[in-house]
């Protein structure tokens, strides 16, 4: 009889004390504690770019903000440089809610919602200015709305920018200096495409791979914004940059859906419209410095070699069968809605 006695009192202890345990401390991510708890927040918010690039300074912008306008109700921890993985882990991760943000380019993201293939078409936008009417308008809202089902919740644009060949070869003039370059791509098959009719030889790699390939010569070459180029220190192994500007890169800011919908009303319109207000701070930041950054990236030693019009038309012409294909596999009805859109801000 004594010993079901003290079995007996120590489950009423243990019952009690989870009872007390689950209405305090801080939830990591969890959607379990419902729209109306009271429970703190925590979101762990992970990038692949080291924290001097635009866009750490934005996501700190976004921990300010949010952390600012729900008094502290949600903390944000920011990790760079692939501390919490490369970006497809990172959005896998938001997808199983062991992370909260994560802002990849959308050609990693297409892997998820395969119509934001369309934003990595070669030479799709003619300037940032026309990037930034499309996407934050009706046409870009509708690409974040198909990442709902994906587990995903699409909170604003931000920019990656318009992306530059390098390489530790030779010049790149013309598309006849592509050939044979062991070049590495995003985890896109339309850039492997791509670079493929440009006769280059490209390879597929995670962005937390690409400097020590760069360094060990498993490539010859990357393609990236400036700001990547000279913050990421690729001068320190690469010796030629060309502004091919192939393909304006979008970055996404993405929230995981579960956590998302576990915030009470209030919290959810702090974090999206956090979500664009550090976006339009990062945007900034990305264009201002471009060209210190290509004096800088002169500077260490790398060789700059401008791509004449005719040169770019002529790569234009080149990569057309890839998005042919493309707008084929997307949709030609999605692709002209992109289409339609830029013509219409552009006039
Ligand atoms: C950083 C990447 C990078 C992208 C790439 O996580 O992979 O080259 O341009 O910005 O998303």
């Amino acid at each position: 009889m004594k010993r079901f006695l003290t079995v007996l009192l120590a489950a009423i202890m243990v019952l009690a004390l989870a009872a007390c345990g689950s209405d305090s401390g801080d939830s990591k991510g969890s959607a379990a504690e419902g729209k109306n708890s009271s429970a703190k927040k925590t979101i762990r918010g992970g990038i692949g770019l080291n924290d001097s690039h635009p866009q750490y300074l934005g996501l700190l912008k976004f921990k300010e903000i949010v952390e600012e306008k729900t008094n502290g109700d949600i903390t944000v921890e920011t990790y760079h440089s692939g501390q919490l993985g490369d970006d497809r882990t990172m959005t896998e991760a938001l997808q199983l809610g062991s992370q909260e943000v994560t802002i990849p380019s959308t050609a990693p993201l297409a892997n998820f919602v395969p119509e934001f293939n369309v934003f990595d078409f070669p030479f799709l936008f003619p300037s940032e200015e026309v990037a930034d009417k499309v996407l934050d308008g009706e046409v870009g809202q509708k690409f974040l709305d198909k990442l709902e089902s994906q587990n995903l919740v699409g909170l604003a644009y931000w920019e990656n920018g318009f992306r530059d060949v390098t390489n530790s070869k030779h010049a790149i003039a013309t598309a006849a200096d592509f050939k044979g370059l062991k070049l590495r791509t995003m985890e896109n098959d339309l850039h492997l495409e791509a670079f493929r009719a440009l006769g280059a030889n490209p390879t597929p790699m995670a962005f937390t791979e690409l400097f020590t390939a760069m360094q060990q010569k498993t490539v010859d070459g990357q393609e990236n914004p400036l700001a990547t180029i000279y913050l990421q220190k690729y001068y320190e192994v690469q010796s030629h940059v060309s502004n091919t500007h192939h393909v304006y890169s979008p970055f996404v800011f993405l929230m995981s859906k579960s956590f998302f919908d576990g915030l009470t009303e209030d919290q959810q319109k702090i974090v999206r419209d956090a979500a664009v207000e550090a976006g339009v701070y990062q945007r900034q930041l990305n264009r201002e410095a471009n060209e210190k950054y290509l004096a800088d990236l002169q500077e260490a030693g790398i060789t700059y070699t401008e791509i004449t019009p005719e040169a770019r038309e002529e790569m234009v012409k080149l990569v057309q069968p890839a998005i042919d294909k493309y707008t084929e596999k997307i949709g030609k009805e999605t692709v002209q809605e992109v289409f339609d859109a830029i013509e219409a801000v552009s006039k």
